[in-house]
């Protein structure tokens, strides 16, 4: 009997793949469809270091097709003198080459093939390097597993070879749909669901990421990690940005300053609905959408489902009588211009208590501790009672006056602090 693994941090693994030296990007594995994105290996991995990466995930496509691999190994020594933790795979088939890779320093090695075919060499890495340090990469295609460069089929469905391996004491496995492989077709999120909860393994998706949204449902769907390379390399999606909503905790729960924020349950839509229609609620500010019950479901779900733009959503609950008060949200964050739009609703019948600026308050002290940057926000509205919409900006330019009708201030945390101060709101 295996104890379950640990849960672990989330993680965003951007993805080099190597094919004669060269950084390059298959399409659905093939060979014959090769994009390349850069021939300095170590220059490519300075970058997504930069941006913030804690691991790389390295895989030698040479190997993998077993072909030649010593420029690739070369690449990987190169990597690995940035300091980098790698996750390594591709043509590890015996225990000499594994024991190589981690004498470089390689982190953890990602067996594939041998994983299939050889059985015995897997409790042996088990035992000698410890299911931290060796995943395995389940590849599938339609649901059936693929082997040597994904050229041949393994005969036994991805289900069917991660509980084998589960059962031999792996933890953590990467789960490729090869169908979706550098095509920018949207992550397997389902299938991949489905394998961590048939076998209990830690599974780290991959293949087809096409943007942040992606990301968002990887992340809620509780799976540990995400690989990404054609979208970064071509810019669907900034590293940073990727990195910063895999750092969210969801469903979050934010609570100080006599409020608690949180995202709604569903049995909370009438709220919602209500908030968004009344015309006492809404005045003076933002209108009135008279929403009827469809409506409020579908913009319910915009904001909260998994894979929506909306990077956080919640209600403001008085945190003493715990009553609903209004909503908060930041979202269309535009990695771009590093602006976002923050949202502060509070019903009409609850202004001037002070919620609004609370949860203000509440969402950019979490907010600045996760960037510890700076953020603009418009007219803060003293009064609490009109303007609650705020955008924030969270680039770091130092005069910070990015919006171009320079209704917009820089606002540090200092500045925040005096603006309001603990206690104040
Ligand atoms: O793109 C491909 N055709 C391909 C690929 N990316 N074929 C294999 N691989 C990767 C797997 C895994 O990380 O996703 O190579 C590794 C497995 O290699 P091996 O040699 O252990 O089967």
């Amino acid at each position: 009997m295996t104890m379950p693994p640990e849960p672990a941090a989330f993680t965003v693994y951007p993805a080099i793949d190597l094919r004669a030296g060269q950084v390059v990007r298959l399409a659905q594995g093939d060979p014959g469809r090769q994009t390349v994105y850069g021939s300095d290996p170590r220059a490519v991995a300075e970058r997504w270091l930069a941006e913030g990466a804690a691991w790389l995930h390295v895989v030698n496509l040479d190997g993998a097709f077993g072909d030649d691999s010593a420029p690739n190994h070369a690449a990987l020594r190169a990597i690995l003198a940035t300091g980098a933790r790698v996750q390594f795979g591709g043509g590890l088939r015996a225990a000499a080459g594994l024991r190589r890779v981690f004498d470089l320093g390689v982190a953890r090695a990602v067996l594939g093939t041998a994983a299939v075919e050889d059985p015995a060499l897997v409790d042996q890495a088990l035992a000698d390097f410890g299911p931290e340090r060796v995943a395995v990469g389940i590849d599938a295609r339609d649901g059936q597993v693929r082997v040597r460069g994904w050229a041949e089929g393994a005969g036994l469905t991805a289900v069917d070879l991660g509980r084998r391996l589960r059962g031999q004491g792996v933890t953590t496995c990467i789960f490729t749909d090869v169908a979706r492989d550098g095509v920018g077709a949207g992550v397997n999120v389902a299938a991949t669901t489905e394998l961590a909860a048939a076998t209990g393994l830690r599974v780290i998706a991959s293949g087809g990421l096409a943007g942040v949204d992606d990301v968002h449902r990887v992340r809620r769907a509780g799976l540990a990690g995400l690989i990404a390379g054609r979208a970064l390399y071509e810019g669907q999606l900034r590293l940073a940005h990727a990195l910063w909503t895999a750092s969210l905790d969801w469903p979050v729960t934010l609570t100080g300053h006599g409020v608690c924020l949180r995202p709604p349950r569903a049995d909370e839509l009438a709220y919602v609905r209500w908030l968004w229609s009344d015309p006492a609620s809404m005045a003076p500010v933002g209108g009135v959408h008279a929403l009827t019950d469809e409506q409020a479901a579908r913009w319910f779900e915009h904001m909260v489902a998994p894979g929506r733009p909306t990077d956080f959503y919640c209600l403001i609950f008085d945190a003493g009588t715990g009553e609903p008060v209004g909503e908060v949200s930041c979202h269309r964050l535009d990695w771009e211009t590093m602006t976002a739009m923050f949202n502060v609703k509070v019903a009409a019948a609850r202004r001037g208590r002070g919620y609004g600026r609370a949860a203000l308050r509440v969402f950019l002290d979490w907010y600045f501790n996760r960037l510890g940057g700076r953020v603009m926000v418009d007219d803060l509205a003293p009064d609490n009672t009109v303007g609650q919409q705020a955008v924030l900006n969270f680039g770091f330019t130092p005069q910070g006056n990015a919006a171009a009708d320079g209704f917009f201030v820089a606002l540090t945390r200092e500045r925040f602090n005096q603006l309001y101060p603990q206690g104040g709101a």
